[in-house]
């Protein structure tokens, strides 16, 4: 029997015992540069050499050894291959550990670390390596007009129309790991609450900024709520 198409938001949250960090917890990058600084477009204006320390620094850190998807990412991908319906994984991460664990129908809606863009010709390349001021692009070997293929404040998220799509069909919006502090993401549990058989649940550490809005919730770590939550949807038991 066809289930409810399942629509799941993650977050910084998800990726945290994997040992990246988040952005606002107290020991998240925001506490540690300026978001004016490093994820703004003017910020990559005024000093792209900055901005490009910034995310290599971030490329090395994903590149570690150390760094590998935990049960919560490998959970989703399971979802994603038994479940009887649809399931559209959006993730405002930009590591890669949700494909690395399995997850194939999934929207970077905030970019992707490892992918670069040239502002010059629009390609995209992947895993450059060191990103610097001189490089130049591979497909228009224009120097210098490359960039980190991310989105950053007062830019648009990437896919909103596939995403909007699958949040007016879905009938089960889960989101984990993320504070719901910024827009347009924190606002999907609005589009979804209102309408007739379609439930939202909350899987986070703590209560979100919009946490009252969700139906359901569950708190604690991820690599312990979300395998949970995940085997009792696959079980019928949800
Ligand atoms: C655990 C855990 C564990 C910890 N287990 N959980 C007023 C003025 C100016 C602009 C605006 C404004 N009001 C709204 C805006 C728009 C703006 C915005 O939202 N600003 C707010 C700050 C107010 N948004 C934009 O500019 C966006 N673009 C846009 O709106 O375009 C117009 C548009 C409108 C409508 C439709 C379509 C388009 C672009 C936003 C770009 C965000 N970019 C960043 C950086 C990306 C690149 C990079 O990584 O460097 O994206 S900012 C950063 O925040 C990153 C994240 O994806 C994003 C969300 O953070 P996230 O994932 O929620 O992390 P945290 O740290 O906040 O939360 C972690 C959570 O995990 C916490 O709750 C923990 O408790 C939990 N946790 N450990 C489970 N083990």
């Amino acid at each position: 029997m066809a289930r409810p198409s399942i629509v799941v938001l993650t977050g910084a949250g998800i990726s945290k015992e994997s040992g990246l960090d988040t952005f606002r917890d107290k020991d998240g990058l925001w506490s540690k540069v300026r978001i004016e600084d490093v994820a703004t477009p003017e910020a990559f204006e005024r000093d792209p050499v900055r901005v490009h320390d910034f995310y290599n620094a971030r490329r090395r850190g994903l590149r570690n050894s150390n760094v590998q998807p935990n049960a919560a990412h490998r959970a989703l991908a399971e979802l994603e291959q038994r479940w009887p319906g649809e399931v559209l994984l959006v993730t405002q991460n930009i590591d890669d550990l949700h494909e690395r664990a399995g997850s194939r129908n999934l929207v970077h809606m905030h970019g992707e670390l490892l992918k670069t863009r040239c502002v010059h010709c629009g390609a995209l390349d992947a895993d450059l390596g060191e990103i610097s001021v001189e490089l130049a692009c591979t497909s228009c070997r224009e120097a210098g007009r490359l960039r980190p293929h991310v989105v950053w404040f007062g830019e648009m998220p990437l896919e909103m129309d596939r995403i909007y799509e699958a949040l007016a069909g879905c009938g089960l919006f889960i989101s984990i790991g993320t504070s719901g502090n910024v827009y347009p993401a924190a606002g999907f549990v609005q589009e979804v609450r209102y309408r007739p058989g379609t439930r939202t649940v909350e899987l986070n550490l703590e209560p979100s900024e919009g946490a009252t809005v969700f139906e359901e919730r569950h708190y604690g770590p991820a690599t312990e709520i979300v395998p949970t939550y995940v085997s009792q949807l696959l079980a019928g038991a949800r």
